[in-house]
């Protein structure tokens, strides 16, 4: 028999790290989520380095299972080479079966190298949450059928090509990714430990839900935090997450996208707790490491955004929370980690060696108390325009788009919602010389100098005289550009 523990690896959508109501959030309800902090480890400060194009999901995610930085990804995550090891193909190596079921953002090679089982998947970035198409699980690895689909059947004429063996018709996204997960554990009766990876997509927009979640928050109660009507320009105005909602936003409409939101955050919430009472049923909860995060924040109205496409904290933070063998019950974690430092950690979890071409930090020294190389500070992008570094106190921004330089500067444990610019009070100013002295030195490294995002943006930085502004490329093609 063996006892090496099982992994539930549960990734969700553009979560920001404050909707959970155990760490915080009084308006939302959690209770599957807040039975697991209160049964593990919550991580308060985990973040994404960002993301190098507009879809973040699809870097951050390519991050998730390769172990490596922002800058050290191909293609910018759309695939992955061969010679990254993928954190669910390290334990399918290892004995583990893997299977995955939702989405999948990183081309189908590492999908079909990742999993030994699976079901349900969704290769791509966002979908009409009712109408998914998804593609059956080939043991042959071959994901190559493309079938032509309408974005939007109602007000468009524009079709995109997805690969996809079928639509699933009227049921929600959510809830097919969880049944399908839980017929798999049903029957799961193997000497082998599993690797089950359960990708949601949601809360991603379009923010639909089945009841009673639909009505379960009264958008007049919801909170508007750090709201404006518009954010500065720095060239993402036009980005799809935020043409969800019109210019000047409205404080009631961004109420509604609160509700809405959370909503579809208590969904997922009350199917992540169906996996948990199978888990519990089956004899399997205590042997198994459950990991439950997401791949990007969403500003959802604060500083007068809506989507990912920023460095603040509402953008680069999500949440983490990891129950199990060895992981101490109730415990709060407020250190730096970044997304991409799960792979090597669950791998020493579970005794398997961490792959070369790993860079992120193995971090389970914290539950141990045994000493790690706990991050001290966290830089992060958003592709060629902005770019951010915060230590354990302050943090500084810089914006550069076209004719655009702002920088702005904050006290984040005075103000955590970044509310008050000091980049030009001169009593801060020692503080945004460090952290520029920080920026410089962290968008040095060869990776991001060498990738055409760091080259534009330091371009500008720099003032660099040859440089000519690269005309701007709609997110229609960014997003919807078939595979060939
Ligand atoms: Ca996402």
């Amino acid at each position: 028999m063996n006892n090496r523990p099982n992994v539930l690896f549960i990734l969700t959508d553009d979560q920001r790290y404050d909707t959970i109501h155990a760490l915080g959030n009084s308006h939302i309800q959690t209770p599957s989520l807040d039975a697991l902090c209160e049964d593990g480890t919550a991580f308060t400060n985990a973040h994404i380095p960002g993301g190098t194009v507009p879809a973040v999901c699809m870097p951050s995610r390519a991050m998730i299972h390769t172990g490596r930085g922002l800058f050290s990804l191909s293609e910018n995550g759309k695939t992955i080479p061969s010679d990254h090891a993928l954190m669910c193909e390290t334990f399918r190596q290892n004995g583990y079966i893997t299977y995955g079921v939702g989405k999948w953002h990183n081309g189908t090679d590492s999908y079909a190298r990742s999993f030994s089982d699976g079901d349900e998947i969704f290769f791509g970035g966002m979908w009409d949450h009712w109408n998914v198409p998804t593609y059956e699980f080939r043991k042959d690895g071959k994901y190559d059928r493309l079938n032509n689909a309408c974005i939007g059947q109602y007000f468009s004429n524009k079709t995109t090509y997805t690969r996809a063996t079928h639509i699933n018709m009227g049921v929600h996204s959510t809830d097919l990714f969880t049944d399908k997960a839980l017929d798999w554990l049903k029957n799961y009766d193997s000497d082998e430990p599993f690797f089950m990876y359960v990708s949601y997509l949601a809360p991603h927009d379009p923010r639909t839900m089945p009841e009673p979640f639909a009505s379960m928050y009264d958008p007049d109660k919801m909170p508007l935090e750090c709201f404006a009507g518009e954010h500065f320009r720095y060239g993402i105005e036009d980005v799809r997450d935020e043409i969800i909602e019109a210019y000047p936003r409205k404080a009631d409409a961004v109420k509604r996208h609160i509700a809405d939101y959370f909503g579809m955050i208590s969904h997922i919430d009350s199917r992540v707790g169906d996996l948990i009472r199978l888990l519990k049923e089956k004899g399997l909860y205590d042997n198994t490491i459950i990991v439950f995060t997401s791949d990007n924040g969403l500003a959802v109205g604060r500083h007068g955004l809506m989507g990912k496409q920023s460095c603040y904290e509402h953008g680069i933070r999500i949440p983490l929370i990891m129950t199990g063998p060895g992981i101490p019950k109730g415990m709060r974690d407020d250190g730096y980690h970044y997304l991409y430092d799960l792979f090597p950690t669950l791998c020493s979890l579970c005794s398997i060696e961490i792959p070369d071409t790993v860079e992120g930090i193995d971090f389970s020294g914290v539950f141990s108390n045994s000493g790690y190389e706990q991050r001290r500070e966290i830089y992060a992008a958003f592709g060629d325009k902005v770019r951010a570094i915060k230590d354990e106190r302050f943090k500084l921004i810089e914006y550069r788009f076209q004719k655009v330089a702002v920088t702005q500067l904050f006290d984040l444990k005075n103000d955590p919602l970044e509310t008050c610019n000091l980049a030009d009070n001169p009593e801060y100013a020692d503080h945004r010389e460090r952290l520029t002295n920080r920026l410089i030195e962290n968008g040095k490294k060869a990776e991001e100098r060498n990738h055409k995002a760091g080259k534009i943006f330091w371009s500008r930085y720099f003032k660099d005289p040859d440089f000519v502004e690269p005309e701007v490329v709609s997110w229609m093609v960014t997003m919807y550009k078939p595979d060939k």
